[in-house]
This record gives structure tokens, C-alpha cells and sequence, in this order.
């Protein structure tokens, strides 16, 4: 089905330039580029997104980290699009992603792992929304 999804690549991404071969993978893999935008998230924003979290103890240097510079936000669309991003990117924790995955290539440590995808089609309907309007 085709379906699209939110991905976000994250301030230590941007920081040290992997902007260009990040959206690379995606559009190598035959999804599309729907929206793209750059900036710094607001804590409104991201509190929005790590909703669920919240309590947890690394709720608050999650928050103060996706905030801390630019993020890359994209609307990204194709078949199966929330799956297939989620699997280009890989695990969470970088130390068990596999090279090839973006995380097992351009990441090292959970707390800054890269790149954030939704992790279903209804938390890709609410992020996308939240980001980038209705
Ligand atoms: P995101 O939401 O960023 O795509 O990550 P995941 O969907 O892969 O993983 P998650 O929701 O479990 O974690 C959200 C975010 O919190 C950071 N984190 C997570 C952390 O700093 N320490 C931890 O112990 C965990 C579990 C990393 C991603």
C-alpha cells in the first residue's frame, strides 16, 4: 500500500554532513521525496513527538538533544514507506544496526542515533501533521 511516513534526521547527522547521503538512501531505495524542510525544533514540537516517553529517565536529554540544532523534517512516500524506512534505517541503538542501515553506518551511540522514522502508519499520520500541517 502505498503510504507515507515521517523521518527526521537528526542534529548530529546534520552536524557533521550526512544530510546528502541520508536522503540518498531513501531515494534509492524508490521512495519519494514528498517534503523537506530544515530548522530547529521547538520544545513544543519535540515534546510532541516524544510524547510517549515522557518519565523516562532519558525523557529530558532527549528532548534538550533533538532541540539542541538543525534537524532535516521530510514527508517520504512509496509502498510500504513506514516499514521500508524503518528498516533502511535500522535498530535504534547504532551498536546493533547493521552496516548498509543508515544508523549501522553514520551512528555510534543510542542518544544521538541519527535519524528518527514513525514507527506506524497512524504515528506517521499524527507526525506528519504535527510538522508539516494537514
Ligand atoms: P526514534 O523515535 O528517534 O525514531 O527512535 P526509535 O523509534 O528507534 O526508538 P524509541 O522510540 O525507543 O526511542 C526514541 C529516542 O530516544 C532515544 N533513546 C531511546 C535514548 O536516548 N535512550 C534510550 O535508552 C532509548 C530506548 C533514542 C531514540
Amino acid at each position: 500500500m502505498t503510504e507515507t511516513t515521517y523521518v527526521m534526521i537528526k542534529p548530529d547527522a546534520v552536524a557533521s554532513g550526512k544530510i546528502g547521503r541520508i536522503i540518498s538512501r531513501f531515494e534509492d531505495a524508490g521512495l519519494t521525496i514528498e517534503r523537506l524542510e530544515m530548522g530547529i525544533l521547538t520544545r513544543e514540537q519535540a515534546e510532541g513527538n516524544y510524547g510517549e516517553h515522557k518519565g523516562k529517565p532519558f525523557y529530558e536529554g532527549l528532548i534538550s538533544y533533538i532541540t539542541s540544532g538543525p534537524v532535516v523534517k521530510m514527508a517520504i512516500s512509496g509502498e510500504g514507506a513506514v516499514k521500508k524506512c524503518r528498516t533502511l534505517m535500522g535498530p535504534t541503538n547504532p551498536a546493533e544496526a547493521a552496516p548498509g542501515t543508515i544508523r549501522g553506518d553514520f551512528g555510534l551511540v543510542t542518544d544521538a542515533n541519527v535519524i528518527h522514522g514513525s514507527d506506524s502508519p497512524e504515528s506517521a499520520a499524527r507526525e506528519v501533521a504535527l510538522f508539516f500541517g494537514a
